[in-house]
Parts: C-alpha cells; sequence; structure tokens
C-alpha cells in the first residue's frame, strides 16, 4: 500500500475496524474511507456496488461482521450465519469486480475444529466437527476464507486471510449479554469494586483456556501482511500463550483493585475446553505480538473507565 493508497476499512466502529484505522493513520496513509452502517448497509450487494463503482478502492480491510461472546452466538445462530454471509460475500465479490489489489478478510480462531491438537496450526482448518456454540459463525468465516481462495484461483486475485484468536482492547462491546469474556469481566470487576459488592459471577466452570491478543497488535500484524504477504493460503495471528479464564479473572480482579469472591455460574456453556493458536508462520514472516496481557488489560480497563459513564 502506498500512502495515499484508497483504503476502504469496512467495520470501522468495531473492536478491530477502529484499531485497524489508527494504524493506518499512525503510519501516514492519508486516503482512508470509512462508512457508517447509517451510510452504507455491507449486507446489500447493491449498495455495495454502488459505492465501489462511486469511491473505487485499491485496497479492503474486511473488518465488518456480525460478532459476539458465547452466549450471543448459541442464542443467535441464525443472525450470526446470515449477516456474515452478506456482508463477506458483497465485499468479496464487489472487490473483485472493482479490481481492488488487495483485501485482507478477517476469520477467527473457532474456524479450526472443537477438539484440534494444540497449538492450531493453519493446516487443521477442515480437519474435524466445530464447536456447537459457534458452529453457524465458524461456517460463515471459513466460507469466507474459501471465497477468497477460490476468488485468488479463478481470477488471480490477491485475496489473503488472517486468523486472530480472541481479541480485546479499547472499543469492545462491554454488553454484559452479547461480549467476549474480557470486556464482560472487565465491566463486572470495575462495577462491583465500585459498589463493593461481595462478589463476581463468571460463566461456566473457570477452566477452559484461551489466548487472548491485544486489538492494536492485531492491527498491526494485518498491515504488516497486507504490506508483505501476497498468498491466499491462512495466517494464524496471536500470542502463542494461553490462561485459564479463573486466572485472567484474578489477574482483571487484581488490576482493578478487587478484593471480594469469585462465583460460578455452572448454568452457561464452557464452550471450547482450549484455544490456542500456533503463530510460528506469522512468526516466520518476521511479526510478533508486542502487548502482554497485563499490560493490555491496564489499557483497556483504563479505557474503559473514562468512557463507560455507569463504571464511575
Ligand atoms: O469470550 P467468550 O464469550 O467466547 O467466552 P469463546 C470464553 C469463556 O469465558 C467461556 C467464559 O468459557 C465462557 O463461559 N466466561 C466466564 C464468560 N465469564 C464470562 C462472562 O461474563 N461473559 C462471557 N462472554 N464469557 C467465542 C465464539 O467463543 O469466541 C465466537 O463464540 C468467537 O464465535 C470468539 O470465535 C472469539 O471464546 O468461547
Amino acid at each position: 500500500m502506498d500512502k495515499d493508497s484508497k483504503i476502504f476499512v469496512a467495520g470501522h466502529h468495531g473492536l478491530v475496524g477502529s484499531a485497524i484505522v489508527r494504524a493506518l493513520a499512525a503510519e501516514g496513509y492519508a486516503s482512508i474511507l470509512t462508512r457508517t452502517h447509517a451510510e452504507l448497509d455491507l449486507e446489500d450487494q447493491g449498495a455495495v456496488r454502488a459505492f465501489f463503482d462511486a469511491e473505487r478502492p485499491e485496497y479492503v480491510f474486511l473488518a465488518a461482521a456480525k460478532v459476539g461472546g458465547i452466549h450471543a452466538n448459541s442464542t443467535y445462530p441464525a443472525d450470526f450465519i446470515y449477516k456474515n454471509l452478506q456482508i463477506q460475500n458483497s465485499l468479496i465479490h464487489a472487490s473483485y469486480t472493482h479490481g481492488v489489489k488487495k483485501l485482507c478478510f478477517l476469520g477467527s480462531s473457532c474456524i479450526y475444529p472443537k477438539m484440534a491438537p494444540q497449538p492450531m496450526k493453519e493446516e487443521y482448518l477442515l480437519t474435524g466437527t466445530l464447536e456447537p456454540t459457534n458452529e453457524p459463525y465458524a461456517i460463515a468465516k471459513i466460507a469466507g476464507i474459501i471465497m477468497c481462495q477460490a476468488y485468488a484461483r479463478q481470477y488471480g486475485v490477491n485475496f489473503i486471510s488472517v486468523m486472530p484468536t480472541n481479541l480485546y482492547g479499547p472499543h469492545d462491546n462491554f454488553d454484559l449479554q452479547s461480549s467476549h469474556v474480557l470486556p464482560a469481566l472487565i465491566r463486572k470487576f470495575v462495577d462491583a469494586h465500585a459498589k463493593s459488592l461481595p462478589s463476581v459471577v463468571l460463566w461456566g466452570s473457570g477452566t477452559p483456556r484461551r489466548e487472548f491478543l491485544y486489538v492494536d497488535d492485531m492491527a498491526e500484524a494485518c498491515l504488516f501482511l497486507m504490506n508483505t504477504y501476497n498468498d491466499s493460503s491462512i495466517v494464524n495471528i496471536g500470542t502463542g500463550d494461553d490462561a485459564t479464564i479463573l486466572d485472567v479473572a484474578k489477574l482483571i480482579a487484581e488490576k482493578v483493585g478487587y478484593t471480594g469472591e469469585l462465583e460460578f455460574d455452572a448454568s452457561k456453556p464452557d464452550g471450547t475446553p482450549k484455544k490456542l493458536l500456533d503463530v510460528s508462520k506469522i512468526a516466520g514472516l518476521g511479526w510478533r505480538a508486542k502487548v502482554s496481557l497485563p499490560a493490555g488489560l491496564e489499557r483497556t480497563i483504563d479505557w474503559y473507565r473514562k468512557n463507560n459513564k455507569n463504571s464511575k
């Protein structure tokens, strides 16, 4: 990408899209295109085509998606498959028809089989059964990967796909019903601390293991791959380390200064027992995550405290 290339960041209000816009601006990219949902409905193929006709983006980051935590995925499976398929179909196809030089499609670590060997290598894609709580979302993301590969094979386009592990950071969704675990726990501990509540409830058993990547690292990796990687085979993006949900909860409690009890709600699902990416491919390409989990949590807790009136 040149500094004056026209770069469309789809989903710029979201966790990842907003971080990609910050990273592009920080590196001096001067022609960043964004559209709010009200301005452009990405599920509407005709509207997307008209937008590409008018704006002719040269590069596309496909960071727009219907995302959510384990409860949202289990509760709204139709939305997760339909909306994601629509958004990616519109954008991937329009990128082909309008001669986009390169597209970066964002997948997810949940595309790998539930019981995949750990850490999960890129080649484990489509080798086993998926985790049922997020199967519709994962199937949509797998369709996106295969679509990018099919377009690359048939039309020779340069469409790459990256697979982030669980992400967190500023501008995340902190709604307790629909969020992922980290923003939920930050909100629960900050609120419990502010209100001196005796305990905080964790969903499930606390034993599942997850890997967490700070979103600014993710954005940096996306820019790095956009500028250096030209192959449609997928690339994992993670830290290479994981921890139990209980340990992460204790770390957040410590950072927030909360000293009450932890309780477990066993009626909520655990999901995949362990989800850790093998990051040797991206390490071999020359990129590593920089922000440690304690440092990233501190930044995110600070952001939440400053930006959420309920937590004051
Ligand atoms: O982040 P999370 O919602 O999704 O949950 P997944 C991770 C783990 O944290 C699960 C536990 O074992 C949850 O039961 N957990 C404990 C909590 N307390 C809470 C809480 O208050 N809220 C939430 N949300 N979880 C998602 C997929 O899976 O990960 C998506 O559903 C996507 O498709 C995303 O892949 C990255 O890590 O289990």
